[in-house]
């Protein structure tokens, strides 16, 4: 195998982004990327790097040269179902600007809808009320935010720059100017008891599966407001249905859902304190997610370690 392998790009093409984008982001940091399209790979022997979502089960281990997996997105966990990843081969997640920017954007949007009360000026308005409404500094609008890694320490950060009341969870300690840190299995109580916007951005692993359920839910002050932007597996969504219909969660915005799209007969569709996004939160942006993936290639063939290499251990 020589220095620079070819490069097999397999991933469905997304709202804003297919192959051809991901050849010219490559192209424009790599001139000499030898960029192929799965299924056209050419002989395996010659695939060195792999750019991936949710790719066919059992096909990355058909390269026996393979340095490195790129996935296309921040969350690991469609890949890792897959039992028969290459073992020794690095899976390296994504760190994208532009992805954590959208991330970032989208939490702002539906935290400052729930704290100037923009649900409840929209149902008045339905009803042709004019009802001027108060609504508090920001230091006493208290944020918490489930996970604080890349996308949740850039929100997270971005609210407590704003002057919001930010705490966040995280499972080992994190030092965040203007956010409180709460820690492990021990801290998600008090976490969640002080959080009247929650906002989750965790890894869905064996540990967060089904983290918002019934008993998170009633722990959160009444009327919370929940932000799902991470995993539909993180909610029980029959304990949330339960939680908005008996008042504990005021209303909650969903990015992502157990199945995707949800059945047609899903009572999220028109639930009257429920705002669907059609996992749309964030979006890899070639433009910039092709940098830390040409940067990554770059080390590989250096024999330098990779950054954002997912721990198999921890599941993300
Ligand atoms: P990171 O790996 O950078 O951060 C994950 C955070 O979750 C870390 O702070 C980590 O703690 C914390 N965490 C993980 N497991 C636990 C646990 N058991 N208990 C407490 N805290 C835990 O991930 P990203 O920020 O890059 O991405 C987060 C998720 O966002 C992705 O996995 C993906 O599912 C989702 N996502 C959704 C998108 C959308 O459009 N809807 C777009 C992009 C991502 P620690 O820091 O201690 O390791
Ligand atoms: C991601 C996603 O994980 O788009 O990046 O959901």
């Amino acid at each position: 195998m020589n220095a620079s392998g070819a490069v097999l790009f397999n991933a469905p093409t997304g709202a804003d982004n297919g192959p051809e984008e991901w050849r010219a982001a490559l192209t424009r940091l790599d001139p000499g990327v030898d960029f192929r399209v799965w299924p056209d790979t050419g002989p395996v022997a010659e695939i060195e790097f792999a750019l991936v979502w949710r790719p066919e089960p059992g096909d990355l281990r058909r390269y026996p040269n393979l340095k490195a997996i790129f996935n296309l997105g921040a969350g690991v966990d469609a890949l890792l179902k897959d039992a028969s990843l290459p073992p020794a081969v690095p899976i390296v997640r994504l760190v994208d600007r532009g992805l954590t920017i959208g991330m970032t954007e989208y939490v702002l949007l539906h935290v400052l809808r729930y704290h100037r009360g923009l649900p409840e000026m929209e149902a008045q308005q339905r009803r042709r009320e004019w009802m001027p409404r108060p609504y508090p500094l920001p230091w006493r609008r208290r944020v918490g935010i489930l996970g604080l890694g890349v996308l949740g320490g850039d929100a997270a950060a971005t609210l407590a720059g704003l002057g919001f009341d930010v705490a966040g969870w995280s499972r080992t300690p994190k030092a965040l100017p203007g956010v409180k840190g709460f820690i492990g299995a021990a801290g998600l109580a008090p976490f969640l008891e002080r959080s009247e916007i929650l906002v989750c951005l965790l890894p869905l692993t064996a540990a967060t599966a089904g983290i918002l359920d019934a008993g998170a839910f009633a722990a959160l002050p009444r009327g919370a407001a929940v932000i799902n932007a991470a995993r539909g597996g993180h909610v029980v969504e029959a304990d949330l249905l339960a939680a908005l219909d008996s008042g504990q969660v005021g209303h909650a915005t969903l990015d992502v859902f157990a199945a995707e799209p949800p059945p047609s007969d899903h009572p999220f569709w028109t639930h009257p304190r429920v705002t669907m996004t059609p996992h749309v939160a964030s979006l890899t942006v070639p433009e910039t997610a092709a940098e830390g993936i040409v940067e990554g290639m770059r080390r590989a063939r250096a024999g330098a370690a990779l950054r954002h290499v997912v721990d198999l251990a921890q599941g993300y």
